[in-house]
């Protein structure tokens, strides 16, 4: 492929210019490795983009998507609906804790980003309170890239282009000074919730719709949150009837050795954003799980029974060969005991992950299930470019390691072996 056969695609969150210069294209994948075109095994460390724990082209996954083409293949969204749609929502709530017990599809993250905020402000009007509008996220978050989602995110570089938002405020993140290097949950800074009690007194809980956030960052490089600290923002959004959000998009369907961080750290939210593992990345789709009495609002509020109650929705929402891949995804997860894997294997994770404290230029090390955060400490005034630079000799060396920010991030595939992880992060070493 030459370099005018590169030119068309404006490639998406890229350095594009750098990107066709030195290409990295892979043609196919199997288990956790990608195949690129050069015919190298490449091992896939960030599982896609945390889409693909179960493994690249699960048959199972493929046959339901074939099946699901050949029997329904699209029917219209909204006014109409398909069985499997109805069957996953049953599905995703059984599995879910218990209060979250309805189901809106979306196509991604950032599409349950936009629909979660949106029916929160929805609510509070349907409820009588039309004034709680706005929306807390925190510095370091990521909700994609709608206009709704760098309003609520909190990483500079995606929001610095854009200019005016929707209506949002934004607390601080967890990253403090004496946490580094920190097995798991850092055990100190649970008191950082309390910064919310502070920014919704600010604004009047009477202009507070809601709070959205990451139990996990994932983007911002793995930032887990002190014990405690999730439980306290729980308490406080209840004490100031402002709802909360889990951005689930990476930590659901086993990332962190559970179904969701939810459960894992036994704090519900009202809304959980799910998108990625849901269906093992093979085909776009998103979910936005919500407790029942935000749906009970809705149903109660729209006066006769023909009006349309929530006016939101995406052509895809629901789609049947979605519905499909996830209907096989889950039984991947389930038949092959992946989450418990996860969950066994996490402890032999930690310690080899932290193998790497002393080597040259790390300054944290964070993790937590399959997922692990490195800070590398920065050139001068280019904190991004030792993380690509790592990243890049570690592609040269047959591992997909993701970089972002100051961080490089690892999520393995669930299905990676001990050997495996020792080789990926030798690599990681060796680069520094
Ligand atoms: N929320 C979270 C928590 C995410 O991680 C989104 C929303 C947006 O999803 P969509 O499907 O609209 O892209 C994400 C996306 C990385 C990385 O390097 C993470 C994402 C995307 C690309 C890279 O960690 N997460």
């Amino acid at each position: 492929m030459g370099k005018s056969g590169m030119d068309a695609f404006w490639m998406p969150y890229t350095a594009n210019r750098q990107f066709k210069k030195t290409p990295r294209i892979i043609k196919a994948a199997e288990g956790a490795y990608y195949i690129t075109d050069d015919g190298r095994r490449i091992f896939d460390g960030l599982s896609g983009l945390w889409t693909t724990g179960a493994g690249h082209n699960r048959v199972e996954i493929r046959d339901a998507v074939a099946h699901q083409l050949g029997t329904l293949d699209y029917s219209p969204a909204f006014q109409f609906g398909h069985p499997l749609a109805f069957e996953l929502a049953e599905r995703l709530v059984a599995l879910a804790p218990e209060t979250l017990d309805h189901v809106f599809y979306t196509n991604s993250g950032s599409e349950c980003t936009d629909t979660a905020t949106k029916i929160a402000r929805a609510y509070w009007r349907q409820v009588g309170q039309p004034t709680k509008t706005k929306i807390i996220g925190r510095v370091k978050g990521y909700h994609g890239a709608s206009w709704g989602a760098i309003s609520f995110g909190g990483i500079p570089a995606n929001k610095k282009l854009w200019g005016q938002g929707v209506d949002s405020d934004h607390m601080g993140h967890t990253l403090i000074p004496g946490n580094e290097f920190t097995r798991g949950l850092p055990q100190s800074g649970a008191e950082l919730a309390d910064e919310l009690e502070g920014i919704i007194a600010l604004h009047d809980a009477s202009n507070v719709a809601a709070v959205i956030v990451e139990p996990i960052a994932g983007s911002a490089g793995v930032v887990v949150p002190p014990a405690g600290y999730l439980k306290r923002m729980r308490e406080i959004c209840d004490k100031h009837d402002v709802l909360l959000i889990f951005d689930e998009v990476i930590t659901a369907f086993g990332r962190i050795g559970d179904w969701f961080a939810a459960s894992a750290f036994d704090v519900v939210p009202d809304m959980l954003n799910v998108a990625k593992q849901i269906t093992n990345g093979a085909i776009p789709l998103g979910a936005v799980l919500i407790k029942g009495d935000i749906y009970d609002a809705f149903m109660e509020t729209a006066g006769a029974e023909y009006n349309i109650e929530l006016p939101h929705g995406y052509t895809y929402s629901s789609h049947p060969v979605a519905c499909a891949a996830a209907m096989a995804s889950l039984d991947i997860l389930e038949q092959d005991g992946l989450i418990e894997r996860v969950a066994a294997l996490s402890p032999t994770f930690e310690t080899k992950i932290h193998e790497l404290q002393g080597s040259p230029h790390i300054s944290d090390i964070r993790n937590y299930g399959f997922a692990a955060g490195i800070t590398l400490e920065p050139y001068p005034g280019e904190p991004t470019r030792r993380p690509m630079e790592v990243a890049l000799s570690c592609w040269e060396k047959g591992f997909y390691v993701r970089y972002g920010g100051d961080t490089l991030q690892l999520g393995l595939p669930f299905i990676t072996t001990e050997a495996e992880m020792d080789s990926v992060i030798n690599a990681i070493g060796d680069s520094l």
